[in-house]
Parts: structure tokens; sequence; C-alpha cells
């Protein structure tokens, strides 16, 4: 046992997403890395013991001299990581094309606008060649890092082709594939032209992990309807062959937030957040602003718990942080303005002079500045439409302890986190403006111990399952995967 964990502490990993944990910038010569705002950063930033890791993925930056991209790769190094060169082009194609306006409304059940619809369908094809050749791009920058002995582990819906690429290269590469958003019912998957091309993609890995247990078996039924493959209850097998298919629910690195409460700058940052707030009570959203996350719908509710509870104008108000992404999609850009003209018209109508009931942020914000934000509000509101799991709930669960009142985690049904912090949380349907509304109502007023009782429940859940425990059982299992695998072909 003692080996086996020795050889595990050795183990590498090799991190493969779309893009790096860091941002870069061209800073005169040099570069300025800024970490990046996202679920999937803040979960594997918890994945530190146990494994040698190395993020291997796109910095987020067009950088087409063989100076800039040598100066780039050593500055990256010293992070961890390698960069994946991509052209304007592909990733117009890919990223902007392929991955956000095709695969990312279909995984959510949102569909393209009906203007956009034929566009699209029109130059999906040559986006799914980009796709491909991004995805090769990625392959060759793996295998240049690649040791024997090392797990591959390739994340999201960017990297779909990737396992393939990757055995064509090595045949006994380990490699991992997990998808961190929903994979939506087979009757959604199959209107996918492609359809067919990227399930058996995947399939070539040696393990493949959803959120929930749902998401694994809409996978599976896609394969079985779409490719006539036969489900098992270990995953999909084909012609002998067995793709292990499971859930693997991410987790945070909770010990950073409750850290971090301790430390005398989020403390200070506490202290002048409750003064500021002195005898109101604050309603929170972190999103990205992104369609699926549901914003306007919050915004509704909101607007119609202050129509219809007159009692509470001026008592109560919502921050709400957006951080936007993906600016170049018109989608987003609609979205941005929607945004904005909702929260113009709630301002308009309940605001004073000496008051504003909605406090909304285009930004990203310091670590120190989520925590105590996440610390010293009362409510949280997550409404996402769809979400593959959503730590956002999570990360406000772990700040909550520390304080005499607890704060009201209000849910989304159509997030993964539903699934695991349901019992703690008021769960609610993001397209109901009505229940919603009535979900804030709830929480703004709920007993002392209702609140001690949820939290004391979602607490217990988000400091056991781990970002940590999350990556050490896909990694193991991978492990055993292979072994299993090896030990079949020599019967
Ligand atoms: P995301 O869609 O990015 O992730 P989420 O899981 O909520 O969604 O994570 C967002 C992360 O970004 C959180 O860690 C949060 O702290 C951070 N963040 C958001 N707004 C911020 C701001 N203004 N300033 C600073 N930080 C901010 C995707 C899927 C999710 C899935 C994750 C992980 O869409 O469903 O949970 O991956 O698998």
């Amino acid at each position: 046992q003692l080996q086996q964990q020795q050889q595990r502490v050795a183990q590498r990993l090799l991190v493969v997403a779309n893009r790096l944990p860091v941002s870069a910038i061209r800073d005169g010569d040099g570069w300025d890395l800024k970490l990046s705002a996202g679920g999937l950063v803040s979960a594997l930033l918890g994945v530190k013991q146990n494994f040698e890791t190395r993020w291997i993925g796109w910095a987020g930056v067009n950088v087409p001299d063989e100076e800039g991209r040598a100066s780039l790769t050593e500055a990256l190094a010293l992070k961890g990581c390698v960069p994946v060169f991509l052209d304007e082009d592909t990733v117009d194609q890919y990223y902007n094309g392929y991955c956000n306006n095709v695969l990312w409304p279909l995984f959510h059940y949102i569909g393209l606008p009906q203007e956009d619809r034929l566009a699209a369908t029109r130059s999906m094809d040559s986006q799914f060649n980009a796709y491909k050749h991004a995805n090769q791009l990625f392959a060759q920058v793996v295998f240049s890092q690649y040791q024997e002995g090392d797990v591959v582990w390739c994340h999201d819906y960017h990297l779909m082709c990737l396992p393939k690429f990757l055995k064509d290269l090595d045949s006994h590469m380990k490699v991992g594939w997990f998808l961190h958003t929903p994979f939506p019912s087979s009757e959604i998957y199959r209107t996918l032209p492609l359809r067919s091309e990227l399930l058996k993609a995947v399939l070539t890995a040696d393990l493949i992990g959803f959120h929930t247990y749902d998401y694994a078996r809409h996978f599976v039924s896609a394969c079985t309807r779409i490719l006539g493959l036969e489900g098992t209850p270990e995953g999909v097998e084909d012609h002998g062959k067995l793709t292990r298919v499971s859930a693997f629910p991410i987790g945070i690195d909770p010990d950073r937030f409750i850290q971090a409460l301790e430390t005398d700058q989020v403390k200070l940052h506490i202290k002048e957040l409750r003064r500021f707030f002195a005898g109101r009570k604050v309603m929170l959203g972190v999103d990205r602003l992104d369609m699926i996350k549901g914003i306007p719908q919050k915004l509704l509710a909101f607007e119609m718990f202050l129509e219809k509870h007159p009692e509470w104008q001026e008592n109560v108000l919502l921050v709400q942080i957006a951080v936007p992404t993906r600016t170049d999609v018109p989608e987003y850009q609609r979205l941005t303005s929607q945004v904005h003209e909702i929260v113009g018209r709630i301002n308009g109508r309940f605001g004073s002079v000496t008051f504003v009931p909605i406090h909304h942020l285009d930004r990203s914000l310091a670590f120190h500045e989520l925590c105590a934000l996440y610390a010293s509000t009362d409510v949280v509101l997550v409404t996402s439409l769809r979400d593959g799991m959503n730590l956002v709930s999570y990360e406000y669960v772990a700040c909550q302890n520390s304080k005499k009142t607890e704060g009201v985690l209000v849910l989304s049904e159509f997030s993964g986190a539903a699934q695991s912090l349901g019992a703690g949380a008021l769960l609610v349907n993001p397209w109901n403006i009505r229940e919603m509304c009535g979900a804030i109502e709830v929480a703004l007023n709920m007993p002392e111990n209702e609140r001690k009782e949820r939290q004391r429940h979602n607490f217990t859940h988000v400091t056991t399952h781990t970002a940590q425990a999350w990556a050490d059982t896909f990694v193991s299992e991978l492990n055993d995967t292979v072994v299993e695998a090896e030990l079949r072909t020599l019967h």
C-alpha cells in the first residue's frame, strides 16, 4: 500500500483544457499573466497534492511571432503551464464557432436563436474542421510533453476529439475525459449533424466522467441509440471493448476559502461591507455573464418581489457580479444589453436618491473581495437555466460557517449542484419567475434554526466532497481501469 502511495505521489498528471488557468497579456517585451475566473480553474486549483501537475492549454492570446511564442512558453513554464498556440482564424471557427455557438448551447438545451440557426448550420462543417484541427494541435503538444506512466486528463466539450488523436499517437497512453457541462438528453444530442464522430472519438478514452449520473446516463443512451453500441452498468461496450463511464461530482478546495476568511484583508473587507449594508438584507449573485446562468430571470424575480412587497423596498438589495465572457459572440453582446436594460429599469423604478436596489458589476473580483461578499451576504441566488455543477453555490456555503447568522442558498433545480446541495438549499425552477419570487420571500424570512440546519447539511457536503477528492477518485479509477483492461487482454 505504501508503495502504491509513493507511486501515486510521483505520478505526473497532464491536465489538458482549452484554457490555461492564466490568461496572458503582452506587457512590453514580457508577459503579464492573470489568473482567469471560471469553474474549471477554481476546481483544479484545489488539485495540488498527490500529483505532479502540468497544465496544457491555450493562453487566450494570438502570438504569431516565434520570438513571442518562445518568451511566453518560458514565462508559462514557471507556472507549470505549457501553451498551445492557436491562430486567429482557428480561434474564431473552433472556439467562438463550434465550441461556443454550437456545442455550448446544445449541451445546455438552449439551442441557437432563430436568426442565427440557418447561418450556423451552413458554417458548421468548416467550424467542425477547425475544431478537429485545434484538437490535433492540442494532441501534438500533449504528445511532446508525455512520458510513459503519465496520466492525461482531457477536459470539457472543447476537446472531444482529443482522446482519439492521443490514442492514434500512442495507444498505451492513459487517457481520461471529463465533461464540465451537462450532457443533454440523447433526443437533443442527436440533432447535432456530426454527432457520431464526436461520440466515437470520446469513446476511445479509457474513462469518461460527468458531474451527475443523469449526464452519464444521457451519454450512454446517445451511444446506444446513435452508434448502436451496448450500454452496460460500467459504461459502453463496442465489440468486447469497454469504455468506463461514470459520475464524478466536482467540488472546491474549501480550505482555501475558510482560511481566507481568517486573514486580516478579508476581515477588514467584511467589516467595511457590513458597515455599508447596515440595516438592510443583502442578496448576492455571482456568475459569468452567460445565457445559461439565468441572470435576466433572476432580475425579473427580484423586480416582482419588490413590486409585491413594498415593505421590503429600500430594505433589501441585490449585489450582482457578472464577469463578461465570450464578448466576441453576438448572443453574449445581446445578453449584456438585456441585463443592463433590466438593471436600469429596476433601479429607476425602486431606487431613490440615497438607495440603489441592484449593485451590478461587470467585472471579475479579486479573491479576497469575493470571499468577503460570500461571507457578508444573507442570501445567494443561483438561478442557472442549466449548469453542469455550479461552484458558486459551493463557495458560498464554504464562506458561511464562521458567522452567527447563516445565509440561505436559493438554487436552480437545473444545476448539477441541486443533486448534492438540494437538501440544504431552496430549490427553484428558474423559468418560473413567480416561484423564484416566492423563494426570495422564504429565504429572507427563514427562521434562524432552519437556516442553521440547512447550512450544516451543505457545509458537511462541501467540506467532504472536495476538488482534491474529485481528482483523486477520477485518476485512481483511470489507473484501475487501464490495469483491468490490460488484465482482460492477457486472459
Ligand atoms: P462555470 O460556468 O464557469 O464553470 P461555476 O461552476 O459557477 O461556473 O464557476 C464559476 C467560478 O468562477 C467560481 O469559482 C467563481 O468563484 C468564479 N467567478 C465567477 N464570477 C466571478 C467574479 N466576478 N470574480 C471572480 N471570480 C468569479 C463550468 C460549468 C459549471 C461547473 C464548472 C466546474 O459551467 O457548471 O460547475 O465548470 O466543473
